[in-house]
């Protein structure tokens, strides 16, 4: 049986970087899942009869929302929902299968990166046809229902068994619990050299894989061990708890802390990786070596042709306006576009659509391709281990000679997180008002030749994306970058984005923060850092 049940709407359903972000609790209030998820049903032409995708990281109140999207697409008119058994299909996947089976969407419930658990943080987010991320023209639909909404669809359905594989039908719609990591494993063998990266394993090559207790652990265990023969043991962590294991799958030098002193220990393994909650973002450490997800995005660049699903060349590559410059050097060489977007994945949906780009990459550990419409955690560790395959070089050798042939961008970012909102919205409001003033003064003995809000024109349609991050630019290069985040869900979390080129070889080998010193000090000068959040450091550098 359908009904129609009413409901009054709630105002802060207005989904950020990455869909809505909230803690469980608040997720546990009232018909807040109801809301939202019939807020994108309403915001959808033309969903009768059609597939929806549906999975998530397996964080804590993941299954009951399953349970909620299945019985409201019944009543919605959906013809069928694809489900990931257990509930589980990483980000990456899932747009693989929205694709593969064009779907009509997909929704997948994750907070990715933030930490979960009856008091931590969930997220839903809806994708479209293409199987990447609503754009902002349909998120801004979403938030405009939900604020009005007063009624919502649903069955009444026994809860569906989502942990066995198969087709059932239910509330006049089919639900199908689909394998989550088959077709993705498979699109993985479609690109890469899997032989080559066999045989390496077969010789003794020494990989450590942290799936952080997210979502990744059964994509790796299935693709490191069981098809490309790594020992037993090179995914560690590898069971999705709901709660991660009690830490941040956030795979960056402070979170996976203990796979970088690994690394970097006497008895390091050739190759360290981790991935996030959904499984989107990864970390590249090579023994003695960390590799900042900025030239992570140009050396993957660089040396793509080497597996077979590039050998074609790229097309172009796109950037989010924060990551480093590193790229852009790798796409002049080799004579190709290069876009620079807002931060956050919806924006290269449309590029990569439109065949302008091939690889996409954003400073926070988010590389991908045209092979789905998402980053992908998965597909970079595996490009990068084909390419190590296919040089027999080190990481480490890697990245030196890259550096050598195109220059060094020192990068790093720092993050204030939890910072008050009035405080963190006065630094912004402080910043902007000076922007005019700044081009042609000088900071620290620097000098600033412009400063701007950064607003995207969309190529291909058009559509304009104002205030997306400040930027101040030095001679010679240089540059740092002020934003807000927009997934967090505790206060106002600062990013500030520090770059520096360095094109003598001879000065390749310093310490990053320390060859960032300099506009470290500009940073805090320029926008009263210290003064305007009252911290005297980060809470995070990466
Ligand atoms: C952050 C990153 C951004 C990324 C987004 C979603 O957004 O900076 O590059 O696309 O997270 O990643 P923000 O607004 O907090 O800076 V994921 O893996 O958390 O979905
Ligand atoms: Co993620």
């Amino acid at each position: 049986m359908i009904r129609t049940v009413s409901t009054t709407p709630y105002d802060d359903q207005k989904p950020g970087t990455s869909g809505l972000r909230k803690k469980v609790p608040v997720f546990q209030q009232k018909n807040y899942v109801e809301n939202f998820v019939q807020s994108i049903f309403n915001s959808l032409q033309g969903r009768e009869g059609k597939t929806l995708v549906l999975g998530g990281d397996g964080r804590f109140y993941n299954r009951e929302v399953i349970q909620i999207v299945i019985r409201m697409a019944a009543a919605n008119g959906f013809g069928k929902v694809m489900v990931g058994q257990g509930g589980i299909l990483s980000t990456p996947a899932a747009s693989n299968v929205i694709r593969k089976y064009q779907a009509f969407g997909g929704i997948i419930l994750s907070a990715s990166h933030n930490p979960g658990g009856p008091h931590e943080d969930f997220g839903i987010k809806y994708n479209a046809e293409n199987g990447g991320p609503a754009p902002e023209k349909l998120t801004d639909a979403i938030f405009e229902r939900s604020k009005k909404i007063s009624e919502y669809r649903i069955a009444d359905l026994e809860p569906i068994d989502i942990d066995r594989i198969g087709a059932v039908a239910a509330g006049g719609m089919m639900v199908e619990v689909i394998d989550p990591v088959s077709d993705y494993a498979e699109l993985m063998e479609s690109l890469f050299d899997f032989d080559a990266i066999r045989k390496m394993f077969k010789a003794g090559f020494r990989m450590r894989f942290d799936a952080m207790h997210a979502v990744t652990g059964p994509y790796a265990k299935e693709i490191f061990e069981n098809r490309l023969g790594a020992p037993k043991g090179t995914a560690r962590n590898f069971v999705p708890l709901p709660d991660f294991g009690g830490h941040h799958p956030d795979p960056n030098l402070v979170h996976a802390k203990h796979l970088y002193d690994e690394m970097m220990g006497p008895d390091a393994p050739d190759f360290g990786a981790a991935s996030d909650g959904d499984g989107d973002r990864n970390l590249i450490i090579g023994r003695g070596i960390f590799i900042t997800p900025s030239d992570s995005l140009a050396m993957l660049a660089a040396n793509a042709r080497l597996a077979p699903g590039y050998r074609k060349g790229l097309k172009g590559i796109a950037r989010s306006m924060p990551t480093s410059g590193a790229a852009d050097r790798v796409a002049e060489k080799l004579g190709i576009g290069m876009y620079e977007t807002p931060t956050g994945w919806k924006f290269f949906g449309n590029l990569l659509d439109a065949g302008k780009a091939t690889i996409c990459g954003e400073e926070s550990a988010g590389t991908g391709s045209d092979h789905v419409r998402e980053k992908d955690g998965l597909w970079a560790v595996l490009l990068w281990l084909n390419i190590i395959a296919a040089r027999g070089e080190s990481v480490k050798e890697i990245a030196e000679r890259h550096w050598a042939t195109y220059g060094r961008n020192y990068y790093s970012r720092h993050d204030y997180e939890e910072v008050e909102t009035d405080r963190a919205n006065a630094l912004v409001a402080g910043l902007r008002g000076k922007l005019a003033a700044l081009p042609g003064t000088s900071v620290g003995g620097m000098k600033i030749t412009a400063a701007d809000d950064f607003a995207y024109h969309d190529p291909v349609d058009g559509s304009v994306s104002k205030n997306q991050g400040i930027r101040v630019l030095f001679e010679g290069g240089s540059r740092v970058v002020f934003r807000l985040s927009g997934t967090g869900t505790s206060g106002a979390t600062l990013r500030v984005y520090i770059e520096r080129y360095e094109p003598d070889k001879t000065r390749h080998g310093l310490d990053t923060q320390e060859a960032l010193a300099a506009l470290i000090a500009a940073a805090d000068d320029i926008a009263g850092i210290r003064s305007h959040t009252g911290r005297n450091k980060p809470s995070v550098i990466t």
